[in-house]
């Protein structure tokens, strides 16, 4: 029995015979609404966290829910899988089939949609048993807030096969998935070709590093835990070789809070990977002191094109970072073609409103590819919320649904008021959009780096990634930095002369084609990014698509 999870030995009386329901929280989610749903807070990756000052220009996307998938593919019960539906959709389903299980799945924002999840379940199909899943059950007190049958902490493919009779040591299934979904740019959706987006691979959950702040950490165990769905590197390969196949890509979003920090398995994937000839790209999650592990080569070779790596302070008091120079590895390791997606947290212990402002043009000095920045926050569940609990300095009134860190702090700061710590995380995106110019552009700069870098290198698998990423860049994004040229002209002219200087470098290194896309394209992406900027104006949102995907499903 799991110690986190007493419910953890019971037993569905039906077993694997027992219908189920996933679902995650209804829709709609980009307004301001009675169940938790805000406007600032849409169910987006960069819009609502990284590129979400710079307008037109801001890269959007919707990610599924990939925990109730990996649970949906590792049960044998009959299973139907609900993701972003509305309240009416949830309700049809309930109605339509029988189900003995609802499974919800939510984070702590989505507590109201939660509680009005399990009402539904309770009046439309009285019989089924409610499991709710996910980070919201790291809410003390859950239990007197919601209405559910059981509240699953940590993990939950092992608990969900155990609830059901089946043996919850059995080799994981990874579900394939596609990890991006409805991606737009400049007013642009782009082409869902098969294998045009990368495929989310998901080693493990939790990261033994446990950062007081830090929310998966202590999900999943804190200091020194963590859950492996796959200890070793051979493991690894034989997924992505098959989704290679069957969704034909060769680019893999490792969703892993700390990949490189596994050495071994890495090293063993990378070895597999040149016996097999394998040019793939992949974007992981990884701490400066774990890439310090690596050499430039080694990163390069293992294909890594892009890292999302915590930037704090030079003067937190968190350790991960220390003796690393991030500004110099940042620089590195774009030199190196790696996009780096730096992440800033705002409002430290340390941070005051007279030294805040230069804290956020350290950070901004970084001159990533990709910029998040977050309020320090803290979050039930994690060790600094239990510490600002003891010490009184929680706000009482703040909702679960404001708790997020893009809104204000939900505690009591040193020397930063509620309505300051808005401002100054406003600030640092603008600031970084000011300075650094549109995400999409520095992405470009890395990219010719690291083809010039790299074109002629030993290995065929590197130069064969460095040329398609080239390709892209001769083509669509060249056309796309025609348009950004000419769209900051008359608002940021420093910005559109650096644009205009890497347009014409990535000229010259293509010519004619690249000349031709530039400007056969460039206008009409000039002309959607001004629509786009006129729609955002007027509160244009993005709402993801439901999805309904049954499996050992017999239909009665
Ligand atoms: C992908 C992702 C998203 C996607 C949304 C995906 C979706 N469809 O909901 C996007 C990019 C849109 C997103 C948005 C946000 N996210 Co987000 N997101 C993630 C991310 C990176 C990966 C989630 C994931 O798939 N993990 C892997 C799977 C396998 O793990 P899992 O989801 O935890 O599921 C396991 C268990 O929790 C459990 N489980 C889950 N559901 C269920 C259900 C049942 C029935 C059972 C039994 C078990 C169970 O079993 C699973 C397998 O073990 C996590 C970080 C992380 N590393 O997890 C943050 C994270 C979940 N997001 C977070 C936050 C705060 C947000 C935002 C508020 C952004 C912001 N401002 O910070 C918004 C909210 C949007 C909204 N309106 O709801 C926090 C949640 C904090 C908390 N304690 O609640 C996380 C942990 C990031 C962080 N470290 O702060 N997010
Ligand atoms: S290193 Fe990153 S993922 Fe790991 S505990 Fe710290 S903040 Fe969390």
């Amino acid at each position: 029995m799991n110690p986190q999870n007493p419910s953890s030995s019971i037993t569905h009386p039906r077993g694997t015979r027992a219908r189920v329901l996933l679902s995650s929280v209804f829709g709609p989610y980009a307004q301001d609404d009675e169940f938790g749903s805000r406007a600032i807070n849409p169910m987006e990756l960069y819009h609502n966290q990284v590129t979400r000052a710079q307008g037109a220009f801001s890269l959007r996307m919707f990610h599924r829910s990939w925990g109730i998938m990996m649970i949906q593919s590792n049960i044998s019960a009959p299973c139907t899988l609900l993701d972003f539906p509305t309240r009416e959709a949830f309700a049809r389903e309930l109605t339509s089939h029988e189900y003995e299980i609802v499974g919800i799945s939510s984070i702590i924002v989505n507590i109201g949609k939660v509680r009005e999840m399990c009402r539904m379940v309770r009046k439309l199909s009285p019989h089924s048993t409610i499991i709710v899943g996910g980070h919201v059950t790291a809410i003390p007190g859950i239990e007197h807030m919601v209405d559910a049958d059981h509240y699953v902490r940590g993990e939950g493919i092992s608990w969900m096969r155990r609830y059901l009779g089946e043996d919850d040591s059995a080799p994981i299934k990874h579900p394939a998935i596609v990890s991006g979904i409805q991606t737009r740019a400049m007013g642009m959706r782009l082409p869902e070709r098969r294998g045009s987006t990368a495929a989310t691979i998901i080693p493990s959950v939790g990261c033994p590093m446990g950062c007081s702040f830090c929310t998966t950490s202590s999900f999943f165990g804190g200091k020194g835990n963590f859950h492996n769905f796959y200890e070793t590197g051979d493991e690894l390969f034989d997924i992505m070789e098959g989704f290679e196949t069957s969704l034909g890509v060769q680019t893999f979003f490792i969703m892993d809070e700390n990949f490189l920090l596994h050495r071994k398995r890495a090293m063993q994937l990378l070895e597999r990977m040149k016996a097999g000839g394998k040019s793939w790209g992949m974007a992981v999650f990884a701490s400066a002191n774990a890439i310090k592990s690596y050499s430039m080569q080694e990163l390069v070779e293992l294909g890594i094109s892009w890292v999302w790596m915590g930037l704090e302070s030079p003067h937190s008091v968190y350790s991960k970072l220390k003796g690393t120079d991030t500004r110099e590895l940042t620089h590195e390791m774009r030199s190196h073609g790696i996009r780096v997606q730096g992440s800033t947290i705002i409002g430290l212990e340390h941070h005051t409103p007279a030294n805040i402002t230069g804290e956020i043009e350290h950070a901004c000095s970084h001159e990533t590819d990709f910029h998040q920045f977050m309020l320090y926050t803290p979050v039930p569940g994690t060790p600094l919320y239990r510490e600002m609990k003891d010490q009184g300095r929680l706000l009482d009134a703040v909702d679960f649904a404001d708790i997020h860190g893009q809104f204000k702090f939900n505690f009591q700061h040193a020397a930063i008021s509620r309505e300051d710590s808005k401002r100054f995380l406003d600030w640092a995106f603008w600031h970084d959009f000011e300075a650094n110019g549109p995400s999409l552009y520095r992405m470009c700069q890395t990219m010719l780096q690291g083809w010039r870098r790299y074109r002629d290198y030993p290995d065929p698998r590197v130069r064969e990634r460095f040329e398609r990423e080239m390709q892209k860049l001769r083509t669509g994004y060249n056309a796309a930095l025609w348009a950004m040229e000419h769209q900051f002209r008359s608002v940021n002219r420093s910005v559109s002369e650096k644009i205009q200087a890497l347009r014409k470098e990535v000229e010259s290194e293509s010519g004619f084609f690249a000349r031709l896309s530039a400007r056969a394209v460039g206008p009409l992406l000039l002309w959607t990014s001004r629509r786009e900027e006129r729609r955002l104006a007027k509160g244009k949102t993005y709402e993801p698509p439901t999805f309904l995907e049954r499996t050992n499903w017999a239909s009665t």
